[in-house]
């Protein structure tokens, strides 16, 4: 299948460049940028990076969820994101496999907070994370450092480099993303959610670039409000997207009515939309081009269509490797040059 007209229109006039240069083939590698919030964001890069090991992957991860720990900076989803593409990943999707929690336990018995599960290696992280930080290097640069010592090959960008958290309004008051999402298990109802950071954060270096010189852009199957939102609230991130000349997919976080992972479902529920592939979809109008469908949901295209998206039905659960890089090659192999 060709990619949509209206990109390929833009790509090959707008810019008055040349198409040749524009095209990737033998001589440049597809440039594919994923937009990723924890989970379902590493894993379709994942999928990407096995899929099309060539491809120049960039992977936009979402800060929201920073925070600090016992004096440490944690940044859950880039972590996230740079476990799964070394392969190292927890059972859960976060955190490192088979880590140990012997300091948290030790920590515990001196009466310190035991609530958020930091393993004893995923401690390493955040010990380097945080020093590199101290000694005044960007998370973008710390992240690139990280990466590279992991032998992850693909470019992980944190949208910013600035503080940007998300807040959580619920019935108790504002809660702090890991407050909200770990502390206290996602049980209150979510009544608005609060980017106090957004309007002074700039992108980080290449977040905007990757975004516009894409050949294809990805929206992970991520929670649309506190991992995809984040992302577009930094400045320019959704203006940006809105122009890519990349055909742009977002792949449903919802499925069969049920988030995949995480408040997705409870969280359309309690803001007023529809709890279904649809009602993500409807929410992503004007920032895709194609919506993916899990085959359960495969009773939802026309209804996609209707929203002007071209709906595009697959095995969007990516609960293996081997599932990751198939939906990802699945993706990919439609829209090779
Ligand atoms: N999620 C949990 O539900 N419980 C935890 O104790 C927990 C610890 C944790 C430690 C390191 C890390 O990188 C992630 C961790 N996560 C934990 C996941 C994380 O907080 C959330 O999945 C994301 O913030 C949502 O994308």
């Amino acid at each position: 299948m060709a990619r949509p007209a209206r990109r390929r229109a833009d790509a090959a006039g707008a810019k008055g460049t040349d198409v040749s240069d524009e095209t990737p083939g033998p001589d440049r590698p597809r440039r594919v940028t994923v937009l990723a919030g924890g989970v379902g964001g590493a894993r379709l890069a994942d999928g990407v990076a096995c899929a099309e090991p060539g491809s120049e992957l960039t992977v936009v991860v979402n800060v929201g969820d920073d925070f600090e720990w016992q004096g440490l900076r944690i940044s859950p989803d880039l972590d996230t994101v740079l476990y799964t593409l070394s392969g190292r990943e927890g059972g859960e999707g976060w955190g490192l496999r088979d880590d140990s929690t012997v300091v948290l336990e030790a920590l515990s018995a001196l009466g310190g907070d035991a609530w958020f599960r930091i393993g004893d290696r995923d401690l390493a992280t955040h010990l380097r994370r945080t020093a590199l930080l101290g000694a005044g290097r960007p998370l973008s640069e710390v992240t690139a450092e990280l990466a590279s010592a992991l032998g992850v090959r693909a470019r992980l960008l944190p949208v910013t480099d600035d503080p940007h958290p998300t807040l959580i309004q619920t019935d108790e008051g504002e809660l702090a993303f890991q407050e909200y999402f770990v502390r206290r298990g996602q049980q209150d109802e979510v009544r608005g959610v609060r980017f106090p950071g957004a309007e002074g954060a700039r992108p980080a270096p290449g977040v905007l670039d990757a975004i516009a010189q894409a050949d294809l852009v990805l929206l992970a199957p991520s929670n649309p409000f506190v991992s995809v939102a984040p992302l577009l609230a930094v400045p320019g991130v959704r203006q940006a997207l809105e122009a890519a000349r990349a055909p742009r997919l977002a792949v449903s976080p919802i499925v069969g009515g049920r988030a995949v992972k995480g408040p997705a479902a409870a969280m359309l529920r309690s803001l007023g939309h529809e709890v279904s592939a649809l009602g993500v979809a409807r929410l992503l109008r004007g920032l895709c081009d194609v919506f993916v469908l899990d085959e359960v949901d495969a009773g939802l295209a026309p209804a996609v269509a209707g929203l002007g998206l071209e709906p595009l039905v697959a095995d969007t659960m990516m609960t293996s490797r081997a599932r990751r890089a198939a939906l990802a090659g699945s993706l990919l192999g439609r829209w090779r040059p």
